[in-house]
């Protein structure tokens, strides 16, 4: 297990015994960050499970960077807001996948990826039924919900977490350096960030623009540019920065 944080240690034998008794797998990552929001080591783990990529924040993100990015990944690939009904080319793909009913399926991916939201979507009206699942190995690894039984593993993260992940939301705050990622933000995108705040192309402190432009100010009179960066960073979260296409295709070598 060289190369794996101690603490995924032990997601990683889990899911070596559970990987057998898998259907599929969706990796959840978000598709402003298509690099940034994957878990390589995960990939690895699972190699021989079928698996689908689903990105969501699609709604957040570059319509045309998105395309490019599913054609040039390794393996079906679904953009989507993962608030919204699932497309049925993602439905009939898992269905495929099913041998008898219940669906076995590990929904995985970085905190605040989406995973939740998109659960509930695919398992529809049908998950009033919410409880362990027994039988299938570790008893208290499953959870039932509707036709789906979801392989619940919490907590995986990457080793070494990108500034933008972390502007995305996706890394605890303790964490990162706010100023770094709201920098990070500030110089991925210009034109959202002109559109908003009137950064100029050129601007010599952005950040300092920001705090002037939505006048964030100290008692004394100076930029307070502590704010400036939790309303960047919110601003991105909240969707008010658009198009928040943070990672590009053309940036992969
Ligand atoms: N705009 C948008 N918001 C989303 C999308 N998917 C999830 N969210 C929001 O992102 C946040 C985290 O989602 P959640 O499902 O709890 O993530 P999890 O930690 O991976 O389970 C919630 O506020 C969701 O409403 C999406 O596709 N588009
Ligand atoms: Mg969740």
């Amino acid at each position: 297990m060289t190369g794996i944080p101690v603490h995924m240690q032990r997601a990683e034998s889990v899911l070596r015994e559970a990987r057998h008794h898998l259907d599929a797998w969706i990796e959840v990552a978000d598709a402003r960050a298509p690099v940034s929001s994957r878990l390589p080591w995960l990939r690895r783990v699972l190699e021989r499970v079928p698996a689908v990529l689903v990105l969501t924040h699609a709604d957040l993100a570059d319509r045309s960077a998105v395309a490019a990015w599913c054609r040039i990944l390794d393996q079906p690939c679904f953009a989507l807001d993962a608030k919204k009904a699932p497309p049925a080319v993602l439905v009939r793909w898992l269905n495929e996948r099913m041998g008898r009913p219940p669906l076995r399926l590990f929904v995985a991916g970085m905190p605040n990826v989406g995973k939740s939201t998109l659960v509930n979507r695919l398992a529809g009206s049908r998950s009033a039924a919410v409880g362990a699942k027994p039988g299938v190995t570790r008893a208290e690894q499953w959870i039932r919900r509707g036709d789906l039984a979801l392989l619940d593993l919490p907590g995986i993260l990457p080793k070494r977490p990108t500034l933008i992940a972390a502007a995305i939301g996706l890394v605890p705050e303790s964490d990162y350096d706010l100023e770094e990622a709201a920098r990070t933000v500030l110089a991925a995108l210009p034109g959202p960030a002109a559109e908003r705040y009137d950064v100029v192309a050129g601007e010599r402190d952005p950040l300092a623009a920001v705090a002037r432009h939505q006048n964030l100010l100290l008692r004394g009179g100076e930029l307070d540019l502590g704010r400036a960066c939790r309303a960047v960073l919110q601003d991105l979260r909240q969707g008010r920065l658009r198009p928040a296409q943070l990672e590009w295709p053309s940036d992969e070598p």
